[in-house]
């Protein structure tokens, strides 16, 4: 015998641990059931997190569930002999899957939880990205998409019943990346298993992701010149950093929102050859193709959004994920070809550089999206079911752009109100899942968080547990992490409910969440967004005022805006504008008069022409329920981005523009003046 165990019969127990092994369970064997002592944990951490901690005595039943003659979902249960709290806690994967995560349910153990895992319905070597399991194999696929984690929910509530006498009060989902994955297809197909969910940098919609990998390789392969080498990310982001930085109000090597940041690479532009500081013109092509995403090459239409600048040099963002010393080392270049050539086409030896992103594109949505893709923004029924959903996805994500997370959000809430009953918090500075800069510890990754105790306001799991058991709501969390690029000093901040940012109140410690508060964005844009919205811009005549910021090579400073807009009804969305801007001595700046005409299209789209004496600008824009976003190019080169909300009585604005000539940037806050 391995070791003694001796250990109570827990008093609540209907069944000891032993005899779940003999329990009848729906297509499902139970393969061993047994008392485990405390142990200390030294089996694989993908994090490195979580070895070496201790693992408290449990049940453990392992099994296997197969709902159909092709399906072998295997799962593990941890029944916690002691000190049950009632509830059940099940955890997600991650990659391609084809592990019980045990790492995953240590956490939920040592706090009380009844919890499981699946391998999500095959095995795979570690350490290796394969779909391998897909090829021959659709009921395989479907278990991995949607049903393992379902069955497992069940046979697992039905073990806790067994063993316990009753079924658990509260049940929960956590999941990172393909659990985050998991997270949303429950909360979209299976709105019932489980009342409060953590979807984290969820890999929601599959096949787009896998695309935007292709996408970004193929910008990155386009030529041999194309390869961006790792050494160059850090001199991006510093000249990101260096454009951006100070947009949100402080400058912390941090972006609060970087869709707020409009930078050009083309500042980096080598002038005498190719050098570490500098880009070649074919880096600088690849480099914008990878902030704007893909799309598709013969309708224009944006297919994933691109990934938002500010992070590149941030270890373990860019670098491992998307860019290798190697050429075709990075992991978005083994799991494109591996979704493509092993899910899509069943056919090992495709190889991205082959994609059509047309044609391929729409065979990988008809094939496997339906099955992959938790992307439906339908979360009535889970709301309806009480349900309670927490979404957070870090800004320096080079895995899952977290512009897909808003895309997302904003989808939801195109259907139905989301405030009270699913919020997303997006992380300044934090990689895939957690780590590296920024506030990026606040619970989020388990036992390795340096963050203690179990806060509602650091410790993100407990927010949930506040929220769904005492039906308060998180505004904000609090993150914890070091100042880039001092690794000794701490930083805490608010991580704010989106859209709200942290704002610097202007004085005290920097690093200190005390000195922030959660306010609007600096900037709300949301580049290719493809929700559903509406076209109606109720613009009304009146006098607008604001402070704005505008930054040229005469004249950087704040000023006082006032807008006067005239609404020609009789010409349908036509507004005559007159803007004056007055230095803070009341002295005038300049003024100009345009005339602005939106022009709806289709769905929620908008086509604006702006007459100005800057010549005539033509754009295409559109609205998501009452925030409505454009941008246009002038001939010139004049890049013009404007985003305003319309409610019945308040007209706020904000607005950015870049050219490559002397003017480089304004922007503007605007608040309608009471008549
Ligand atoms: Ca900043």
């Amino acid at each position: 015998m391995a070791f003694m165990v001796t250990l109570a019969q827990p008093a609540l127990a209907q069944r000891s641990c032993d005899a779940l092994a003999s329990l009848t369970l729906g297509f499902t064997t139970i393969t061993s059931a047994a008392l485990l002592p405390e142990t200390t944990y030294s089996g694989p951490a993908p994090l490195g997190l979580a070895t070496g901690a201790r693992v408290p005595s449990r049940c453990e039943v392992i099994g296997v569930i197969a709902p159909t003659p092709d399906s072998a979902i295997r799962f593990a249960v941890w029944l916690p002999v002691t000190g049950w709290n009632g509830k059940y806690r099940q955890e997600g994967n991650s990659g391609w899957a084809g592990a019980i995560p045990y790492w995953n349910m240590i956490d939920p153990l040592r706090r009380g939880y009844a919890t499981a895992a699946t391998d999500n319905g095959h095995v795979a070597a570690p350490g290796v990205v394969s779909a391998a399991f897909a090829i021959g194999h659709p009921e395989k696929l479907i278990d991995f998409g949607y049903r393992a984690v379902h069955e497992t929910s069940v046979q697992a509530k039905a073990l806790i019943h067994a063993f316990y006498g009753r079924t658990p009060v509260h049940s929960y989902f956590v999941g990172c990346s393909e659990g985050g994955r998991e997270a949303l297809m429950s909360a979209q197909r299976h709105p019932d298993d489980f009342q409060g969910i953590i979807a984290a940098a969820p890999s929601a919609d599959y096949s787009g992701i896998m695309t935007a990998f292709a996408w970004n390789q193929r910008a990155l392969l386009d030529t041999p010149a194309s390869h961006i080498p790792p050494r160059k990310l850090p001199v991006i982001q510093r000249a990101v950093l260096a454009a951006c930085d100070g947009v949100d109000g402080l400058r912390d090597n941090l972006l609060e929102d970087p869709r707020a940041c409009r930078f050009d690479p083309s500042v980096l532009a080598c002038k005498t050859g190719d050098r570490d500081d500098c880009l070649t013109a074919s880096q600088i092509d690849a480099l914008l193709k990878v902030y704007g995403g893909p799309t598709n090459p013969r309708t224009g239409d944006q297919l994933f959004p691109g990934l938002p600048a500010g992070h590149e040099g941030t270890p373990r963002t860019w670098a491992g994920w998307m860019i290798t010393e190697s050429p075709t080392g990075a992991l978005q270049f083994a799991h494109a070809n591996v979704f493509y050539g092993q899910v899509v086409f069943e056919r090992p030896s495709w190889d991205l550089r082959t994609l059509d992103f047309d044609r391929d594109v729409i065979i990988a949505k008809e094939k496997v999206g339906p099955i992959l893709d938790a992307t439906n923004a339908d979360l009535r029924a889970f709301r309806a079911s009480g349900g309670k959903l927490l979404q957070y996805h870090g800004w320096g994500d080079a895995a899952v752009s977290p512009l897909a997370s808003i895309e997302y959000y904003d989808a939801v809430r195109a259907l139905t109100s989301p405030d009270d009953f699913y919020r997303l918090f997006l992380v300044p500075g934090m990689g895939h899942c957690g780590g590296v800069a920024g506030p990026a510890y606040f619970g989020n990754v388990g036992l390795g968080d340096p963050v203690e105790g179990r806060d509602p306001e650091r410790d993100v799991f407990s927010a949930l547990e506040r929220w769904v058991e005492q039906g308060v709501p998180p505004d904000h969390l609090i993150g914890t992490g070091t100042v880039t690029p001092d690794s000794n000093t701490r930083l805490t901040r608010p991580i704010c409910a989106y859209p709200a940012v942290a704002r610097y109140k202007g004085s005290g410690d920097a690093n200190e969440a005390t000195n922030f508060v959660c306010g609007p964005p600096v900037l709300v844009t949301s580049p290719g967004a493809r929700a559903p919205g509406v076209t109606d811009l109720p613009f009304t005549n009146g006098r607008f005022e604001g402070r704005g910021h505008w930054i040229n090579q005469q004249a950087e400073g704040e000023y006082t805006v006032t807008y006067t807009i005239t609404d020609d009804r009789e010409r349908a969305k036509r507004h005559a504008v007159r803007r004056v801007f007055l230095k803070p001595d009341g002295a005038p700046l300049f003024e100009e008069a345009t005339t602005i005409t939106f022009t709806p299209t289709t769905g929620n789209r908008v086509r604006v022409a702006i007459e100005s004496d800057k010549g005539l600008i033509e754009g295409l824009g559109y609205c998501l329920g009452d925030q409505c976003h454009y941008e246009a190019e002038l001939s010139s080169g004049e890049e013009l981005e404007f985003t305003f909300s319309v409610t019945p009585l308040r007209v706020e604005g904000l607005a950015s523009s870049t050219n490559q000539g002397n003017f480089t940037s304004w922007r503007e806050t605007l608040a309608r003046v009471p008549e």
